[in-house]
């Protein structure tokens, strides 16, 4: 099936991005340039050409080493207007973009500078590039729960301009549970709750991350399929997934989109959104995921239509502002 032309596009939501992860080999190079860094790469090509991964962690290495640019309010304006700018044209009409405080925190790049770099873009990018925004900030779950709880009363005490939390980073050997103080602390101050959980691991974290942590959304979930009890139950709840197909296949979490569990997610009756976690190293921003996913499984326009309207109801807009852009 041809790739849809951008008018032809539903208008959509962006669930499940990271910021760090949308940054563009070309931006690199500039940054690195602004601010004295050396990439260990003599071109943005050579760059590119190592975005291919065994599994989440060797993502991850790459994507904590490219940070390193990343230095000055100026540096993460810069990568958020790119990324809006950049899915404006694939038909993203609300994103919901996740940060990793803790990733600068430990650079010695200061939580005012990260916060107030992506605010400054995100505060108009509803007039300027007709794309409401929401920020959630990300805790990583291969770090200690004390240090994400010290960062998040942190982003309180500076009336960070964050929606709610997330997890992520690896997962196996880190199971969610161990979070439930920092997502009860969350709760309390009026934050909503998402979590990375079955991206690499098994069902059972993702039944942590609901009964544990009382998450309200699950990223990734797709090892769901493989407790039937578990569907069962998040059709009945309608708890939202937002699901990356091209990610999942590019780390090696499943080999291909022909044998991804997103269909029969879909078929189960779920609230499933679909996603790109990091375009670049991806190579796919939404409008490719969306393409991919189209021709993999031969969808139709109504079947895309209600994928984009998942995605409105599985955002954290409040109910009365998703009925309008459904
Ligand atoms: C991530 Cl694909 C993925 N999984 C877990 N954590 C992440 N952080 C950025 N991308
Ligand atoms: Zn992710």
């Amino acid at each position: 099936m041809a790739p849809l032309p951008p008018a032809a596009r539903p208008p959509r939501a962006e669930l499940h991005v990271h910021l760090e992860g949308t940054l563009e080999p070309d931006l690199a190079f500039e940054l690195a340039a602004r601010n004295g860094v050396v990439l260990p790469y003599p071109d943005p090509e050579s760059l590119r050409a190592a975005y291919e991964f065994e599994d989440l962690q060797s993502f991850l290495d790459l994507y904590t080493a490219g940070m390193s640019v990343l230095r000055t309010e100026a540096d993460f304006a810069d990568l958020t207007r790119a990324y809006l700018t950049r899915v404006a044209r694939a038909g993203v009409r609300h994103a919901e973009i996740s940060f990793d405080p803790q990733a600068h925190l430990v650079r010695g790049v200061p939580l005012d500078v990260v916060v107030g770099g992506i605010a400054g873009v995100l505060e108009r990018s509803e007039t300027e590039l007709g794309i409401s925004t929401l920020l959630i900030a990300s805790f990583h779950r291969d770090r200690d729960s004390a240090d994400a709880l010290d960062v998040l009363e942190r982003l309180l005490a500076m009336a960070a301009p964050i929606v709610g939390i997330g997890l992520d980073s690896a997962e196996a050997g880190y199971p969610p549970g161990r979070f439930e103080a920092v997502y009860a602390r969350a709760a309390q101050a009026g934050l909503r709750r998402t979590a990375h959980a079955g991206e690499e691991g098994p069902a059972a974290n993702i039944r942590d991350a609901l009964d544990v942590l009382h998450a309200e959304r699950i990223d990734h979930g797709i090892s769901v399929v493989q407790d039937p009890d578990l569907v069962a139950r998040v059709v009945a709840q309608q708890v939202p997934f937002t699901v990356c197909p091209v990610s999942n296949v590019r780390l090696r979490a499943v080999p291909s989109l022909a044998e991804h569990p997103l269909p029969a997610m879909i078929e189960a009756g779920m609230l499933v959104s679909i996603n790109s976690d990091d375009p670049p190293y991806f190579n796919a921003y939404l409008d490719d995921v969306d393409d991919a996913v189209t021709a993999a499984y031969e969808l139709t326009r109504d079947q895309r239509a209600a994928l984009a309207a998942a995605s409105f109801r599985g955002s954290f807009l409040a109910p009365d502002r998703v009925a309008g852009r459904l």
